[in-house]
């Protein structure tokens, strides 16, 4: 081979490489565990360059002590440790998270469907909100048919790497279709109710429905 082509060969080999590394940089490595940057022919945002929002700043919750309280419209109210959520059943999707404000991005979630923890308590027919809060006085509601039609999970892992606390270790609702503010982190108590609930955000203004490409604010009064 004449030295002219070797050198052709690994100046494109060169671009093409480092077009890859600068578009999307290094996997990340949280808590000994390296992120994945694609599945399923699906290309994630870096966990690095992936915003986030939060009232007031990080919680930090203890994986020992840490309970999830499951109570109201049920046949058996109760307690789960971090072990008993993560035991259950075990599902990943891709799904895009939008914030209201115009930004987004794309990850893998895996955690335990909604449906499965709803049938561990016997989640009770009259049953139609379900309403999340979280560590840091947050709270949300989304509606029972929702949740189950959409096979909603709630996440313990993000891009294959185990929640890092700033993004709502332990547990954070994976709303697919639905605006960041229903994205409830750092989850300590779901509670079935029969009554409509308006969460922290959605008692200032916004759209309790809160589908992407929906109003974001709703008329009162
Ligand atoms: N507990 C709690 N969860 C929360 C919030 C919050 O302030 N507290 N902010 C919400 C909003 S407005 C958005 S856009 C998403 C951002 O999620 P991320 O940090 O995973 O990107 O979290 C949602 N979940
Ligand atoms: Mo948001």
């Amino acid at each position: 081979m004449k030295p002219i082509h070797l050198l052709l060969i690994i100046s494109v080999a060169f671009t093409v490489f480092s077009g890859c590394v600068s578009d999307r940089g290094e996997p990340g490595v949280y808590d000994n565990q390296t992120e994945t940057l694609s599945y399923q022919g699906e290309q994630l945002t870096p966990i690095a360059q992936q915003r986030n929002n939060a009232i007031k700043g990080t919680q930090y919750i203890e994986r020992e002590s840490y309970r999830l309280q499951v109570d109201g419209l049920v046949e058996n109210p109760r307690d789960f440790t971090y072990e008993e959520i993560t035991g259950l059943p075990q599902t990943s999707k891709v799904v895009d998270l939008n914030c209201v404000e115009g930004w987004g991005f794309t990850a893998k979630w895996t955690g335990v469907r909604i449906a499965d923890l709803f049938e561990e308590v016997g989640a009770m027919e009259n049953a139609t909100t379900a309403i999340f809060y979280s560590a840091d006085g947050y709270s949300t509601s989304l509606d029972m048919d929702y949740l189950l039609e959409n096979d909603i999970i709630i996440a313990y892992k993000l891009n294959d790497v185990t929640l890092p606390p700033e993004r709502g270790f332990p547990l954070q609702l994976v709303a697919e279709g639905k605006y960041g503010y229903k994205w409830v982190k750092w989850i300590v108590r779901i509670e079935l109710s029969d009554s409509p609930y308006r969460g922290y955000w959605e008692e200032r203004g916004y759209n309790n429905i809160a589908d992407v490409g929906g109003p974001a604010f709703e008329k009162r009064g």
